[in-house]
C-alpha cells in the first residue's frame, strides 16, 4: 500500500474522531437538536469499507452516518451545516443528523429506520446490474437491523439475481441498550448471509487495514459478476447509543477493554517510534488508530510531527465546519415547498 493512502486513511480517522467530539459539544450547547448517533470507536470500519471503494460506487447507510458521508467526500461543513439544521447542509438543512445526502458523490442517504436501507440498495444494484455497469452498492446497517423482514427479503432477492451489493453489518454488540445475545438467536451475524448463499466473513472492525482488505476482496468478486457478498465487522462505540444514552447498561471493564484496543490510537501508536507519552494517549484517546500505524512504521513511514500537523490541520477544519454551519441561514417555507414539490417542475432540490 502506497504511503499517501496510509496517511489519508489516518487522516479520515482523525477526523472522524474530532468530528463527532465536536457534534458532542455542539449539542450540549444547543446548536444541535433531535437525535445525534455518534461514532467514536467504529472509526476503522467507515474508513476501511470506504477507501476501498471506487468514486462510482454507491453508498447507503443508516442514521449513524456523520463518518460514512465524510470520509466518501462530503465537505466537512456541508456535514455540519446538516446536523445545525441549515440550508446550506448537504440536505438542505431538511435531513438532519440522520439524514446526510450527496448525490454527487453517491451517498445515497443515512436513514433512520431500521432496516430502510436493504431495499433501497437492492433498488439501485438492481439497476445497477440491468446496465451491466461495473459498479457496486455498499449498504451498511448495525447488528440490531439484522432482524428486520427486509433483511431477509433483501438478501434472497440479491443473491438470486446477483446484484452487486456488499453488505457490510457494523456488528458494535448492542441495538441501543440491549446486547447481541438478547435479541438475536444466531449471534454471529455472517452465517446469516450463509443461507442466501451470500459469501460472508467476519472481520476485526478495530483494525482498519483488515478492513480495508476483506473490502478490497469482496469489491473484486463483486465486480467480476459473482454477485452479492457480505461482511460483519466486529467493532464497538465507546459513547452510548445516541446523545441522550449514557450507555450505562455496558459494564466499564467492557468499555475499557474495547478502549484499550481504540483503532485510532492503535495506528499511532504502532507508527511512530517514540510513541506515545502518557499525556499523548490521553489527549488522543486510545483506540483504532493503532493497527495502520503500526504499518506505517514498519514501512518507516510516520512521524510525530506529521500526525501533529495533522491534527492542527483537522482541529482547523472542524473549527471552519462549525463556523460556516453557524453563520448558513435556516431553511424557509420556500425551501420547504421546492422539497416538497421537486419533481413536479423543472426544478431538482438536490
Ligand atoms: C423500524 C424501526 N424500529 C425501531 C426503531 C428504533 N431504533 C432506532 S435505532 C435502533 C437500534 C438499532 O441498532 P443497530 O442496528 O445495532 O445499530 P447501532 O445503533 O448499534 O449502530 C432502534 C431499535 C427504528 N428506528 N426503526
Amino acid at each position: 500500500m502506497k504511503r499517501d493512502t496510509l496517511l489519508s486513511m489516518l487522516h479520515d480517522m482523525l477526523l472522524a474522531r474530532a468530528f463527532e467530539e465536536r457534534a458532542a459539544q455542539e449539542y450540549t450547547r444547543g446548536n444541535i437538536a433531535g437525535f445525534l448517533h455518534l461514532y467514536p470507536g467504529e472509526e476503522a470500519v467507515a474508513v476501511g469499507v470506504l477507501h476501498g471503494a471506487e468514486p462510482n460506487d454507491y453508498i447507503v447507510s443508516t442514521y449513524r452516518e456523520h463518518v460514512h458521508a465524510l470520509v466518501r467526500g462530503v465537505p466537512a461543513e456541508k456535514v455540519m451545516a446538516e446536523l445545525f439544521g441549515k440550508r446550506d447542509g448537504c440536505s438542505g438543512g431538511m435531513g438532519g443528523s440522520m439524514h446526510l445526502f450527496d448525490q454527487e458523490r453517491r451517498f445515497m442517504g443515512g436513514y433512520g429506520i431500521v432496516g430502510e436501507t436493504y431495499p433501497i440498495a437492492i433498488g439501485i444494484g438492481y439497476s445497477i446490474a440491468m446496465q451491466e455497469l461495473p459498479e457496486a452498492v455498499i449498504c451498511f446497517f448495525g447488528d440490531g437491523a439484522v432482524n428486520q423482514g427486509t433483511f431477509h427479503e433483501s438478501l434472497n432477492m440479491a443473491a438470486l439475481w446477483k446484484l452487486p451489493v456488499l453488505f457490510v453489518c457494523e456488528n458494535n454488540r448492542y441495538q441501543i441498550g440491549t446486547e447481541i445475545h438478547r435479541h438475536s438467536a444466531m449471534t454471529e451475524v455472517y452465517k446469516r448471509a450463509c443461507g442466501y448463499r451470500i459469501p460472508s466473513e467476519k472481520v476485526n472492525g478495530m483494525d482498519v487495514l483488515a478492513v480495508h482488505q476483506a473490502t478490497r476482496s469482496a469489491l473484486q468478486r463483486i465486480r467480476e459478476g459473482t454477485g452479492p457478498q457480505f461482511l460483519e465487522v466486529e467493532t464497538y462505540r465507546f459513547r452510548g447509543h445516541s446523545m441522550s444514552d449514557p450507555g450505562s447498561y455496558r459494564p466499564n471493564v467492557e468499555v475499557q477493554a474495547f478502549k484499550d484496543e481504540d483503532p485510532v490510537t492503535v495506528v499511532l501508536e504502532e507508527s511512530i517510534p517514540d510513541f506515545p507519552t502518557e499525556s499523548q494517549l490521553e489527549a488522543l484517546g486510545r483506540d483504532n488508530i493503532v493497527h495502520l500505524t503500526g504499518h506505517m512504521r514498519q514501512q518507516g513511514y510516520l512521524e510525530m510531527e506529521d500526525v501533529t500537523r495533522m491534527k492542527g490541520e483537522i482541529s482547523k477544519l472542524v473549527d471552519k465546519a462549525v463556523d460556516f454551519a453557524l453563520n448558513s441561514p435556516e431553511p424557509d417555507m420556500h425551501d420547504a415547498w421546492r422539497a416538497l414539490y421537486c419533481n413536479r417542475g423543472q426544478e431538482v432540490l438536490i
